[in-house]
């Protein structure tokens, strides 16, 4: 699914603004066909943007099940005879959408874009409507799962129920990313698909674009970062050589455009499409990752989208304020825990030289009753699994041309140690390989198991493990977390053989809070925790990356154990930095020593 683009020979016309909402309280819209005539009793809402935090009422920002979006949009009497869809960039979690009265699409799923032609349903030169409902129940058989608790005693109302969730991040919902119309000529570039290796100075380029609509002789040309051709073909898939290739590094992007043009037989170019991507190899060995031949060590902080009011959704200077935050700390990598992060921001990434974990939304996967496994057909089943590897598809058919991914990970924290994790996992990663064999495989866990005990790790390239030590085990004793780190992952490395990152370590801390000695929740005892684990990691020869929890705060569920969020940022949620931010700068700004 290509990136809505405006060329020569494409339109896009942006539906952000403000739509008429509704919250469907009796879940009555969709048997009562809401979609039919215009939305009645709405309030105003943005879009892109989380609906949750934007109203002063509790039950809009807790609701469970349907809300619904609608608004009007003009299509051009010039776009009659072309092709005309509609494309959401994402709607949490699930959604169907109506044109004028007509479903035209509905998709499964948070995170990933689905489009529909509606060229034969919208009216020209005229008005027309576009209806969503979004759901945001999550359930055993989504990404990410979860389970509606419903209760019947005395302490609650008649029915009364809430969305279970097994994961630390609020539930945002809604239209959280852009909503656009296209306008492209009926015979049209569908995808382009890039896979591009370099031996010596030499680019090598394996490309195929797909068509659809009549057939359109296809050409293709690769321009550098000046526009000058440096590579060209006549035909729609095929092997390109760029010499004396500039490659794509970290921290130093370099974009090549391949441009395709479809060109009918009446000799009219039909079609334009330009998709950039860069030259760069990746490749991962018992105890190293490398990029371009060269070893990366992966040092950043995972991540949300999140933030006041909007929740998850789209907001250009806030991103462009977190990569000036993540440059200005040393990152050079950053993991997009637990969901797949909007286009914009790996198109950010792209031209930044900024390194990606790209992760799916399966994070939860664990029994909410430890007396039950996990994987069942009562709770992650076969059905989850082919959810799963749906995802997996999309999630890759969208972000496959992006250099900046340099590994896939399949889920977050998942039960690792019942036997049919090993079975489950491995035919998720499988998926993974045979959809894209050309980047590295990972899956985060976070359990304190023996290497022996957990069965997907067999299945991956490089082990990615979550840490607490001397925060949700031994809370307090600092002193520990260098002997803990050494002794603990030494014997992964042994048993398995792979590459390991800390895929997250962290404490909630408070700004503005201090103490000294550091105590629990100060900002002192976040920046000795971090410098504790990072004299554990700097003796250890396997560990490619350390990837704090987290950048920023972030807004959770409510419960005991957090105060108004979790506090694990190094940045506030507001993007000011904490202590640590200024410690972890000062290490990452220096040359990595291994003891
Ligand atoms: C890890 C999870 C992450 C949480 C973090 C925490 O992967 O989503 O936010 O713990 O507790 O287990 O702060």
């Amino acid at each position: 699914m290509l990136y809505p683009q405006e060329n020569e020979t494409r339109e896009v016309k942006d539906l952000s603004g403000v739509w008429n909402f509704r919250v469907d309280r009796h879940s009555t819209g969709r048997d009562e066909e809401w979609f039919r005539q215009p939305l009645s009793d709405t309030m105003p809402m943005p879009v892109p943007a989380s609906y949750n935090d934007l109203t002063q009422d509790i039950t809009i920002r807790d609701h469970i099940g349907d809300v619904w979006y609608e608004r009007t949009f003009y299509v051009p009497s010039s776009w009659r005879g072309k092709r005309v869809s509609i494309r959401f960039s994402s709607a949490e979690h699930n959604a169907v959408a109506w044109v004028n009265g007509r479903e035209v699409v509905a998709h499964k799923g948070g995170h990933l874009p689905f489009a529909a032609d509606i060229s034969d349903i919208v009216t020209y030169g005229a008005e027309n409507r576009v209806t969503v409902v979004v759901n945001n129940i999550l359930t055993w058989d989504t990404l990410p799962p979860g389970f509606i608790r419903t209760y019947d005693d005395m302490n609650h109302p008649p029915g009364y129920r809430i969305q279970e969730i097994q994961f630390d991040f609020f539930n945002y919902s809604g239209l959280s990313r852009p909503v656009v119309l296209t306008a492209t000529s009926p015979t049209r570039i569908e995808d382009i698909a890039i896979r591009a290796n370099s031996e010596g100075c030499t680019g090598i380029v394996d490309y195929a674009v797909t068509t659809t609509g009549d057939s359109a002789r296809i050409t293709v040309r690769i321009l550098d970062e000046l526009g000058r051709e440096v590579a060209a073909a006549a035909e729609a898939s095929g092997t390109l050589k760029i010499e004396n290739v500039t490659l794509w590094k970290p921290g130093q992007a370099y974009l090549y455009t391949l441009e395709a043009k479809a060109t009918v037989s009446t000799g009219a170019v039909v079609d334009i499409y330009r998709e950039t991507f860069g030259v760069r190899t990746v490749r991962v060995t018992d105890t190293q990752f490398f990029i371009n031949d060269e070893p990366f060590y992966f040092q950043g902080c995972c991540k949300h989208e999140d933030m006041d009011l909007k929740g998850r959704g789209l907001d250009h200077a806030l991103n462009i304020k977190d990569f000036n935050l993540m440059n200005w700390i040393g990152a050079n990598s950053f993991r997009t825990s637990h969901y797949p992060y909007s286009e914009e921001i790996l198109q950010l990434a792209d031209r930044t030289g900024m390194v990606i974990i790209d992760e799916s939304p399966a994070v939860g996967m664990r029994s909410d009753n430890p007396a039950e496994p996990t994987y069942s057909e009562e709770r992650i089943s076969s059905r989850t699994l082919a959810h799963h590897k749906q995802v997996m598809r999309e999630l890759i058919t969208r972000d496959k041309n992006h250099p900046c991914v340099v590994m896939w990970s399949v889920g977050n924290e998942p039960i690792v140690n019942e036997p049919k994790a090993g079975d489950y996992w491995g035919e998720v990663v499988a998926e993974t390989r045979r959809l894209d064999p050309t980047r590295p495989v990972t899956l985060v866990i976070g359990d304190v198991v023996k290497p022996a005990e957990c069965h997907p790790f067999q299945h991956v390239d490089v082990m990615c493990i979550n840490r607490y030590h001397s925060w949700y085990s031994d809370p307090g004793h600092l002193e520990l977390i260098e002997l803990q780190t050494v002794a603990e992952l030494t014997p992964w490395h042994e048993h398995f053989q792979k590459p390991l990152i800390i895929s997250e370590y962290g404490a909630d801390t408070i700004a503005g809070f201090h103490a000294d000695p550091p105590v629990m929740f100060s900002e002192e005892y976040q920046v000795a925790m971090l410098e504790n684990f990072h004299k554990g990691f700097d003796r250890l020869h396997f560990v490619i990356g350390e990837h704090v929890w987290n950048f920023a705060d972030f807004a959770t569920k409510q419960g005991v154990s957090r105060v108004i969020g979790n506090k694990k940022g190094v940045f506030t949620r507001q993007r000011q930095p904490k202590a640590a931010a200024h410690a972890l700068r000062k290490r990452w700004s220096e040359p990595r020593k291994k003891i």
